[in-house]
């Protein structure tokens, strides 16, 4: 087994206990491409990160690689097809970060809706010597409008949270989804109207052939010159030059983003100049339970393939 970053000590220890393990010993450093072919050509298993590209070239060149199991619930960094015919199995984490990932949604539109980073920002630079009426003030989220892209279960647990804010929600997705039509209200729209709409647009949406720049310039001149949009689904979904046009233009009134076109963003980035951004570094699932469980499952998946059995979490087309 190849793990291709330093994961938890104990979920190591626990596959070393049937398996040969090498891992990529770095926690911030992706595996060098080389380095993973080499490890491809030998194992019999993989556990990947979204970092690692999973292609053609690897699975044609890996004799007894029988899983690759992802420690994400997107697996855009994966080749599925390619991966079927090569006879190889592909998982992902989902579910398990569900909870966390909406938590980290719903922080970035109070963040971004109420200015919190600039807020604290101010206060730790002494600034705050007087006080006035307007001082900092943001939008309120109680009682607005939600409108989300991608309503699967992230989407779904973003939208319980926006109830018990009395938000109005919305949502687009490929099928309509009924239950959180009942439990929270939500009501499904075309996505022109739901961008109409929506005082915050959501993306949740995973990077498919359909979802790839989903929202470009047309889209940001729908929504309302006070929307404020958040991306925590993946970040070539948008449009991120009409993202900062959008911006720049005013036709909408800030971002909250953890996903971004090219990840890690580069510092010089206009994005991350713009006082209206909250950016964060791709942390939707990062807690240290989360990920520990996101860990564990991956571990668990390749046990149970190398092992004869069914995988717990396997990704189908
Ligand atoms: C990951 C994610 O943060 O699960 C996903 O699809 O985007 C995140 O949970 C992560 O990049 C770990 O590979």
């Amino acid at each position: 087994i190849f793990i291709t970053r330093k994961i938890d000590d104990a979920v190591i220890d626990e596959l070393k206990k049937s398996f040969d393990v090498e891992v990529w010993d770095s926690e911030d450093e992706a595996v060098p491409r080389d380095v993973l072919l080499k490890q491809a050509k030998e194992s019999h298993a993989l556990l990947t990160m979204l970092s690692d590209q999973i292609d053609e070239e690897l699975l044609s060149d890996a004799p007894h690689l029988k899983v690759v199991a992802n420690m994400a619930v997107g697996y855009d960094n994966i080749d599925v097809e390619a991966a079927e015919k090569a006879g190889v199995i592909v998982t992902n984490t989902p579910d398990v970060l569900t909870d966390t990932t909406a938590d980290l949604a719903f922080s970035l539109i109070l963040a971004t809706a109420r200015r919190i980073p600039e807020a604290a920002d101010y206060i730790k630079q002494g600034e705050w010597t007087s006080w006035s009426p307007y001082l900092l003030a943001g939008r309120d989220v109680h009682h607005k409008t939600l409108g989300i892209v991608g309503m699967g279960k992230i989407g779904q647990a973003v939208a319980k949270r926006a109830a018990g804010f009395d938000m109005n929600i919305l949502y687009h997705t490929r099928s309509r989804k009924t239950e959180a039509e009942e439990q929270f209200g939500a009501q499904y729209k075309n996505l022109s109207d739901l961008l109409e709409k929506a005082d915050f647009v959501l993306v949740l949406a995973p990077l498919t052939e359909e979802t790839r720049g989903m929202i470009g310039a047309e889209q940001f001149k729908k929504m309302k010159d006070s929307a404020i949009f958040i991306n925590v689904g993946r970040g070539p979904v948008v449009d991120e030059k009409s993202l900062v046009d959008a911006l720049r233009n005013g036709d909408i009134a800030g971002a909250g983003l953890d996903v971004f076109e090219k990840e890690p963003i580069s510092k010089e980035h206009p994005l991350l100049s713009m006082e209206n951004v909250v950016a964060v570094p791709h942390i939707g699932s990062a807690t240290t339970e989360t990920r520990y469980i996101m860990m564990k499952l991956a571990a668990d998946n390749i046990k149970a393939v190398l092992n004869g059995e069914k995988p717990l979490t396997r990704v189908t087309r």
